[in-house]
């Protein structure tokens, strides 16, 4: 048996913590989300928020790498014809001055191709890893995440990536009602409020960890067996 210091409770909940039935998820890590001229810095947040997490996952991709754990990313965007794009998201986006499938300094925000969609070059997927594209902020939604996951055997999920309000929260919630057993892995994400940020931690830890557990990844460098 193999758990992570977590809270509130160590992780996984049954101590079954192997390579082959674990993944690292990481979330959202494109230009559009944390670069200079992307769609959050385009909003006018401040992109160190959702650039913070960078070096962490970094360090703890190279450890699950190195011990051949499951390692996916995904990437939120659409179509470039903007099929899949809902006119709600779309006009909410324009609200605040970054029109989604609008021309912005990366290309036209969050559509699939464009340079700002992409996945920065630090955390570049390498051959094997899968990338999920996601119309929405939960990767389960319109997407074969879940069929993926079932087909490799894989029941926990370490979550990491951008905005942990938003999309992680998301996917953590998707992934806990689908049966998966999920850990956030606290500074590997981030979000575009602080205050956000922290709340998003704080929900997970209710009720006896009602979406999962939190860690942090010197304790998972540390620990992972
Ligand atoms: C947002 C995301 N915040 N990746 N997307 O719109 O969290």
């Amino acid at each position: 048996m193999s758990y992570i210091d977590a809270d509130p409770y160590k992780w996984p909940y049954n101590g079954d913590l192997r390579p082959e039935n674990t993944a690292l998820i990481i979330i959202d890590m494109q230009t559009d989300f944390c670069g200079k001229g992307g769609y959050v810095d385009t909003m006018g947040y401040d992109i160190s928020l959702t650039r913070a997490p960078i070096e962490p996952i970094k360090a703890l991709l190279k450890k699950m790498r190195d011990g051949g754990y499951h390692i996916i990313h995904t990437r939120e965007g659409h179509r470039p014809d903007l099929a899949d794009l809902p006119a709600n998201k779309r006009w909410r986006s324009q609200q605040i001055g970054a029109g989604i499938g609008d021309p912005g300094p990366c290309g036209k925000i969050l559509v699939r191709g464009e340079p700002g969609w992409d996945i920065i070059e630090e955390l570049y997927p390498i051959e094997g890893e899968p990338i999920i594209d996601k119309p929405g902020k939960g990767s389960f939604c319109a997407t074969d995440l879940e069929l993926l996951l079932r087909t490799r055997g894989i029941e926990n999920l370490l979550l990491t990536g951008i905005t942990t309000d938003v999309c992680v929260h998301t996917t953590m919630r998707e992934a806990n009602d689908h049966g998966f057993e999920c850990c956030l892995v606290e500074d590997c994400c981030g979000a575009t409020d602080l205050g956000n940020h922290n709340a998003a931690i704080k929900m997970v830890k209710m009720q006896g960890g009602v979406f999962g557990s939190v860690s942090d990844s010197k304790t998972l460098i540390a620990q992972l067996p």
